[in-house]
C-alpha cells in the first residue's frame, strides 16, 4: 500500500492551509503519519487518492450513519440543488425538518437550525444565560462542545489529542464563568452548585462522552444532574451532536431516560452537509429572536441542500430495527477486538454503547478524562497505522470514537477483526522491545 499521492497533496496542502488540514484532529499527527486524502466513498468504504480502499469507522466523525453516498441522500441533494442551492428565505424543507426533530427528540418542542455543532452549543449557552439571567456555566473535563470561546476549557477531541488545555486567543474574562469538573463525579457538581447558588445558568454535558474516547455516564450521574439543575434553577443542556439519532431516534435522552431543558444536535441531522440545531421547551426557545430578544442568526441556516440531506438521513432511521441491527454489529466488532487484543497480550479497555465505541490502550476501566489520559497513545498510533495498512480506517486519535453504520456488513467486521489480530501483534512487539 503506498500513499504517494496523499503525501504529495499533504505537502501542497501545508503551503495553503494551516497544518495542511481544515480541522486539526484529522491531521494524523497524533498517530505519527500524514493524513490520507480521500477521492470518493460509498457505503462503508473509502477510496484514497492512491486507489487504496478502507473500511471506514469514522463516518465523517459520526454523520454518515446511513453510509457514504447513500442513493436516497444523494438523490435528495440533487433534486434540491436543481431547484436552487440557497435562498435566505424560508422553505418547506425547514418546516419538515423541524417537525421530524420535534417528533423524534423527547425534550424538543421548538428547534432552530444552525450550521455546525459549535453554533448549536454556543447558541444554547447564550439562550441559557439570557433565559436565566445568570453567567456561570458548568461543563466536564474531556467533553468537547465545539470551539466557541467559552467552551474551550479542559475540552476533549482535538484539544485532548494534542494536549491543549485551553487555547491562546480566548481572554480569561471569557472563560472565567466556565467551570469544568470531572465527568461522572456528581459530588463535585453538587458542591459547586451549592457554593454558587443562583449563579449557574446551565450545566452542559455530553450524555455519553465521545471526545475523550467513549465514556459512559455511571448510573445516576445524568439523573443527578437533572435533580441539581431543578434544585438550583439552572438549565440542563445535553450536547447530543454525536449521540443524537445515533443511539436511537430520541438519542441518549430517550435511551437513558433523562430529559434535558435544551438539546444540541449536529452531524447525523445534516446527512454529511453542514448542519447543527438546538431546541427545547417552548418557553425557553421562544426567547430566541425574532420571537424573543436573545439573538442568533445564520446566512445558510436551514438551507435546502442540508435540509434535504438531513431529512433523507432521518428517513433511513425511522425503522427501530435499524438501531437493533447497529447495536448487534457494534457488539460483534467490539467483542472481536477485545478477543484479538487479549490473544496478543495487549491491554485494551473497550467502552461501547449502541453503534459507537472506543478501545482504550489501558488495562484499567475508563470512567473520566483522567482515566482516559492514562491510555498508551503511542500504542494507539501503531495500531492505527497497522490497521490502515490492512484496509481499515479508524479515528486518527485515541480520544475519539468508532462508528458503525447501516452499510457495515459482517464480512467488513470480520476483515476488521482479522486485521486487528495482526495489528495487535505489532503493538505487542513494540511493547516488548521498549521494556
Ligand atoms: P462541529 O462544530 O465540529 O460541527 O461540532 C462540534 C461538536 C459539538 N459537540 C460534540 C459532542 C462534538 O463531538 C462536536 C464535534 N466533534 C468532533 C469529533 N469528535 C469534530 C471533528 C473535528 O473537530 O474535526
Amino acid at each position: 500500500m503506498n500513499w504517494n499521492e496523499s503525501a504529495r497533496l499533504y505537502e501542497e496542502a501545508c503551503r495553503w492551509i494551516p497544518g495542511g488540514v481544515n480541522s486539526p484532529v484529522r491531521s494524523g499527527r497524533a498517530v505519527g503519519m500524514h493524513p490520507i486524502f480521500i477521492r470518493e466513498a460509498r457505503g462503508c468504504r473509502l477510496t484514497d487518492e492512491d486507489g487504496n480502499e478502507y473500511i471506514d469507522y469514522v463516518a465523517s466523525w459520526g454523520p454518515l450513519i446511513g453510509g457514504h453516498a447513500h442513493p436516497a441522500v444523494v438523490d435528495a441533494i440533487r433534486r434540491a440543488a436543481e431547484r436552487g442551492t440557497s435562498y435566505g428565505i424560508p422553505t418547506r424543507a425547514e418546516v419538515e425538518m423541524a417537525r421530524m426533530v420535534v417528533e423524534m427528540v423527547p425534550s424538543i418542542e421548538v428547534v432552530r437550525m444552525v450550521n455546525s455543532g459549535t453554533e448549536a452549543t454556543m447558541s444554547a449557552l447564550r439562550l441559557a444565560r439570557g433565559f436565566t439571567g445568570r453567567k456561570k456555566i458548568v461543563k466536564f473535563n474531556g467533553c468537547y462542545h465545539g470551539h466557541a470561546d467559552s467552551l474551550l476549557v479542559q475540552s476533549g477531541s482535538g484539544l485532548a489529542t494534542f494536549g491543549i488545555p485551553g487555547s491562546p486567543g480566548v481572554p480569561e474574562e471569557i472563560v472565567r464563568h466556565t467551570h469544568s469538573l470531572p465527568y461522572n463525579d456528581l459530588n463535585q457538581v453538587a458542591g459547586f452548585m451549592e457554593s454558587n447558588r443562583e449563579e449557574v445558568a446551565a450545566i452542559i454535558v455530553e450524555p455519553v462522552a465521545a471526545n475523550m474516547g467513549v465514556v459512559l455516564p455511571v448510573p445516576g450521574f445524568l439523573e443527578g444532574l437533572r435533580r441539581l439543575c431543578d434544585a438550583h434553577g439552572a438549565l440542563l443542556i445535553f450536547d447530543e451532536v454525536i449521540t443524537g439519532f445515533r443511539l436511537g431516534q430520541g438519542g441518549a435522552q430517550e435511551l437513558l431516560g433523562v430529559t434535558p431543558d435544551l438539546t444540541c444536535l449536529g452531524k447525523i441531522i445534516g446527512g454529511g452537509l453542514p448542519v447543527g440545531a438546538y431546541g427545547g421547551r417552548r418557553e425557553i426557545m421562544e426567547r430566541m429572536a425574532p420571537a424573543g430578544d436573545v439573538y442568533q442568526a445564520g446566512t445558510l441556516s436551514g438551507n435546502p441542500l442540508a435540509m434535504s440531506a438531513g431529512i433523507a438521513t432521518l428517513e433511513l432511521l425511522q425503522d427501530p430495527e435499524v438501531y437493533r441491527s447497529l447495536d448487534e454489529k457494534s457488539a460483534y466488532l467490539t467483542e472481536g477486538l477485545v478477543r484479538a487484543a487479549k490473544a496478543a497480550g495487549v491491554p485494551l479497555h473497550a467502552n461501547r454503547i449502541g453503534s459507537m465505541g472506543c478501545g482504550f490502550f489501558t488495562p484499567h476501566p475508563v470512567r473520566d478524562f483522567s482515566d482516559a489520559g492514562k491510555a498508551d497513545t503511542k500504542a494507539y498510533g501503531i495500531f492505527f497505522r497497522e490497521m490502515l495498512k490492512r484496509g481499515v480506517y479508524l479515528a486518527p486519535s485515541q480520544f475519539e470514537a468508532f462508528f458503525i453504520g447501516m452499510a457495515h456488513e459482517k464480512p467488513d467486521l470480520d476483515h476488521t477483526i482479522n486485521a486487528a489480530m495482526e495489528a495487535f501483534e505489532h503493538v505487542a512487539q513494540m511493547r516488548e522491545s521498549s521494556t
